[in-house]
């Protein structure tokens, strides 16, 4: 029996109907082989009708899965209490014969493959499966990566619908041409309040080669919202072996002087002012995490992977969050997701106002003051707690970005890291390749009191996307390096650090700065102001600040905070170059020599502006 009569036999007509209407013979294949497996009680697919997304919304409340909140679509749904993050040790590349890759987990893909279609052997009895379909980028364009979502899970459809495109109808216009990427979930077996069981079986196995990733026992979006972290996998080797960039990054507009827009993007480790970035009210978001950016005409093209937001909720409050705060107050539909809930109303660690002393939370019953089996004080939410909403719902979206089948020209890419002592508020790399090596490639993020562990302690993570490379480090800086080759007008690449002190460990900057080195940046892209070249590469002059700081948040900078901030601290920098060649050469290995050759010269510059000026170089000093 071939695939499509397999699928009449087992599927209602309606939905064999659907089906049918896509000509693609390996898609057929796909859906019969994983439908038999799974075993499914009954099978919905997903076209891109109105209907069809409000049947999976339905389901998600039918099933359990979510709950209604008091404003009109909003709804709440929880993992596990120990299901509140991103599974590292369990998430495994399947590679043949298990070939280890630098800092990257992999299995070898046989065993890899029998485990994990083991543990998917009639995991679906009893329950629904939603066959759904969804495009990476926007619709039709360069960009657009159809994709095909098997789950069991309406809450992990519905999350989909809000932060993908449809794809339908794009499977069947791309029919047989389509190369599509494939996800198999199953939240396995639920307790009573409909969260994943059998942890202890969480797998999320990502299969290079098929395309394909499985992910089982788990609920948590990064876990299983295939089209998320799991296609992230997937994009960066596609994105390596055809010679463009699939990247963690924000996309955003920067509004320059008399209308001028101009885009950025971000990579930013988590805890380093991504999110808060992307949404300054003032400028214009088009993405808050991942970006396809692509050679196009001789320009750098990027668009927005998604068009919804799955979004860390702690700390969102009114005022440095105005426009999270309003869009999670207004009647757009969103999913929260292990917050706590009192009288259909949510609230979350640190929202600026007062939080009930009891109601519901990802705990299950919760009072103020609860201890977990460890011992712990469970918080309100869990400091994970998200938030998924349509960027349609964001005032300050820019849609004609967010739909542009030829993506926005990339102006700038940033680099954020977070350390005490080392990089200056801002800088901009001197060239293309400068700003890979020095930037990108060195990224690293202080570990803080937020996560386990000792403080301040530097974790290495190159352009924010260590947790999901899929291919050799040095083959993806590789490409990243060669990526200028195929432009003739190279973004600006540019480094930021928030986080730095003095001294006596007091910050040196405020949360909005980040605001004006934006506008700098803007300026910079188009060459409209002059900037100070030091060793590492150019910084603002003091009078552009000044003025900046002015007219972007009406505040009057000192000289004495300037040269605090843009002091170049020479030794710490060493010391980094030291950290960051050891790793490459120690753990990562394959890098092109172009590379080492760039770090060494770093170094050297710095070596010859020490031995002229001293450890610690006044950005006065350098400005001549
Ligand atoms: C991140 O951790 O980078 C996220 C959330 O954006 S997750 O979907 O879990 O990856
Ligand atoms: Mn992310």
């Amino acid at each position: 029996m071939n695939a499509l009569e397999y699928l009449e036999k087992r599927l209602e007509k309606e939905q064999f109907e659907k089906i049918k209407a896509i000509d693609n013979p390996k898609l057929h294949d796909f859906l019969a082989r994983y439908i038999e497996l799974l075993n499914p009680d009954r099978v919905f697919v997903c076209t891109d009708s109105e209907e069809d997304e409000l049947y999976v919304r339905w389901k998600a409340l039918y099933y359990g899965e979510e709950r209604l909140l008091e404003t009109p679509g909003h709804t709440v749904h929880y993992d596990s209490y120990y299901d509140q993050a991103r599974d590292k040790a369990n998430t495994k590349l399947l590679v043949p014969g298990g070939k280890k890759l630098p800092f990257l987990n992999t299995l070898d893909r046989e065993e890899g493959l029998r485990e994990i279609h083991e543990l998917m052997k009639d995991v679906m009895k009893g329950k629904e499966l939603f066959v759904c379909f969804f495009v990476l980028g926007p619709k039709e364009s360069v960009f657009t990566i159809p994709a095909v979502q098997l789950t069991d899970s309406a809450y992990v459809a519905h999350s989909e619908f809000i932060l993908y495109r449809k794809g339908y109808e794009e499977f069947k216009r791309l029919v047989r041409q389509a190369r599509f990427l494939k996800f198999v979930h199953s939240e396995g077996e639920l307790d009573e309040r409909k969260t994943s069981k059998n942890l202890d079986k969480r797998r999320i196995y990502i299969d290079l080669e098929d395309e394909t990733v499985y992910s089982v026992n788990t609920q948590y979006g990064g876990n299983t919202i295939g089209l998320k972290k799991l296609a992230f996998r997937l994009t960066i080797r596609r994105a390596v072996r055809e010679g463009w960039l699939s990247e963690h990054m924000f996309l955003m507009r920067v509004n320059g002087p008399n209308g001028r827009k101009t885009y950025f993007t971000g990579a930013y480790p988590s805890m380093c002012g991504k999110t808060s970035t992307a949404m300054i009210s003032w400028e214009n978001i088009v993405g808050d995490d991942l970006a396809f950016i692509v050679p196009m005409k001789g320009e750098a093209r990027g668009a927005n992977v998604e068009k919804g937001v799955f979004g860390i909720i702690q700390g969102v409050n009114p005022e440095d969050d105005p426009v999270i705060w309003k869009v999670l107050h207004s009647q757009h539909e969103i999913i929260f997701s292990n917050v706590l809930v009192k009288d259909g109303k949510p609230y979350w660690n640190d929202m600026g106002v007062p939080i009930p002393d009891e109601g519901e939370n990802h705990s299950g019953r919760w009072w103020r003051g609860k201890k977990d089996g460890e011992g712990n004080e469970i918080p309100p939410s869990h400091k994970n707690a998200r938030f998924t909403v349509s960027l349609e719902a964001f005032p300050n979206v820019d849609l004609e970005a967010l739909n542009a089948p030829c993506g926005v020209k990339i102006g700038g890419m940033i680099f954020g890291g977070r350390d005490k002592d080392t990089w200056p508020p801002v800088r901009e790399a001197f060239n293309w390749k400068h700003g890979v090596v020095t930037m990108g490639a060195a990224l690293e993020s202080e570990t803080t009191a937020a996560t386990l562990g000792k403080e301040g302690v530097r974790a290495f993570n190159p352009m924010a996307i260590l947790d999901f490379m899929s291919v050799h480090l040095g083959e993806y800086i590789d490409n990243y390096l060669k990526f200028a080759e195929k432009i003739t007008e190279e973004p600006k690449i540019f480094a930021v650090n928030y986080f730095l002190r003095d001294e006596k460990g007091n910050w040196l900057n405020h949360k909005l700065d980040k605001a004006v080195w934006l506008k700098w940046m803007e300026l910079r892209v188009h060459g409209d102001v002059e900037a100070i070249e030091t060793p590492i590469g150019y910084i603002p002059k003091y009078e552009d600040l000044k003025r900046l700081f002015r007219e972007v948040l009406g505040k009057e900078y000192s000289r004495e905070d300037y040269e605090k901030q843009f002091t170049i601290r020479v030794p710490e920098l060493l010391a980094k170059i030291e950290r960051i060649e050891r790793i490459y050469r120690e753990q990562v290995g394959e890098v092109p020599g172009e590379f080492y050759r760039i770090l060494g010269e770093e170094r050297q510059r710095l070596m010859d502006a020490r031995a002229r000026y001293g450890d610690y170089i006044s950005p006065f000093r350098l400005d001549v």
